[in-house]
């Protein structure tokens, strides 16, 4: 009985949240970033509603780089372009820290700087606190949720620190990369993959020494791409709004390059969320088998291999209808 309320409450929630969103209700995004921020069970059902009716007309970018490069002043500079311009602009800000707000507390995770929803601008940082599947997989939840939410224009900034560059990506239509001149950095994306992400090189801080040499040796890089898949490079200095168009143009033409290779990368993005959609799942499952495992491993009577073998077989058996290999 006590079930059957809490489950009728809960899904009663959902409806509002969703109910709002279509109305395009701020509250409701709010809302459903929180639960699925929390992780709830709840989450399923805005996304695959989320997922259902999101647009793929939504533009989506994601700004990378350094801690320090200069992404959030350039993604400043970037939205009121876009609103003059006539555009609504959300923005997932994945570090916490980003100064969005001249009076941002941090901890205040809302944040709406001369921007605010109802001129079109929705600014909110994800909390960075470790969930499953990392800070990667929360971007991609929030990118469902604004893009049935709909805006013109969808904004990530990634932290600018390891794998989660890399893989939020994936989830975005054009990946622009911002260095600085001086650092160094010419070697440091070649190790961290970043010239694949790579489809606009943002050559921030152009009023310091060195800008000219950093665009030289990127363009000697890119030099062996073929010329319609070679990625712009742009030099801009962020804090006087300079390069700013060129930026926006650059994104642009990147997507609307070439119709088969969207296709594609549409095609690679479905494969990876139902990839990572099973293996998070299968994690979940796994772990709770995990500590009995050990146990009995450390008392030598399986091999932590024999343990994952038979980790399958109980999850395995779980299964109540099997799926018929042939369809
Ligand atoms: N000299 C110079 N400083 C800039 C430029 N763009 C941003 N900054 C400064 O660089 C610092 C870091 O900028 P921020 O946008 O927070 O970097 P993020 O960590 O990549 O988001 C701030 O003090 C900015 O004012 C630029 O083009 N030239
Ligand atoms: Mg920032």
């Amino acid at each position: 009985m006590t079930m059957n309320l809490n489950r009728t409450a809960k899904s009663s929630r959902v409806d509002e949240i969703i109910k709002l969103m279509k109305n395009r209700n701020i509250r409701g995004l709010t809302r459903a970033i929180s639960i699925v921020e929390n992780n709830e069970e709840a989450k399923k059902y805005l996304l695959s509603d989320a997922f259902r009716r999101g647009l793929n007309s939504c533009l989506t970018v994601g700004f990378t780089g350094a801690p320090g490069t200069g992404k959030s002043t350039l993604i400043n500079s970037v939205i009121k372009r876009y609103r003059q311009a006539g555009k609504t602009v959300g923005v997932i800000a994945v570090d916490p820290t980003s100064p969005y707000s001249g009076g941002a507390v941090l901890g205040d995770r809302i944040r709406m700087q001369e921007h605010n929803p109802d001129s079109g601008v929705y600014i909110r940082s994800l909390a960075s606190r470790k969930a499953l599947g990392g800070l990667s997989e929360a971007t991609k939840f929030a990118l469902y949720l604004y893009k049935a939410f709909v805006f013109d224009v969808i904004i990530v900034e990634t932290l600018g620190v390891g794998q989660d560059e890399i893989d939020v990506a994936k989830y975005v239509d054009v990946t622009v990369v911002l260095l600085v001149p001086g650092y160094g950095d010419t070697i440091q994306m070649a190790k961290a993959g970043i010239m694949e992400i790579a489809d606009v090189f943002v050559i921030n801080k152009s009023d310091r020494p060195g800008a000219d040499l950093l665009k030289k040796q990127i363009l000697n890089i890119l030099y062996m791409k073929p010329e319609n898949e070679r990625p712009p490079v742009v030099n801009t200095i962020a804090d006087r709004n300079e390069g700013i168009d060129e930026v926006i143009e650059a994104i642009e033409l990147v997507k609307h390059r070439s119709a088969s290779d969207t296709e594609e990368r549409y095609h690679r993005r479905i494969a990876e969320e139902i990839r990572s959609s099973v293996l998070s799942q299968l994690t979940r499952e796994a772990d709770r088998h995990l500590d009995k495992m050990v146990k009995r491993v450390m008392n030598a009577s399986i091999t932590p291999i024999e343990a994952s073998e038979e980790i399958l077989r109980l999850l395995c058996n779980r299964q109540e209808d099997p799926i018929d290999p042939d369809l």
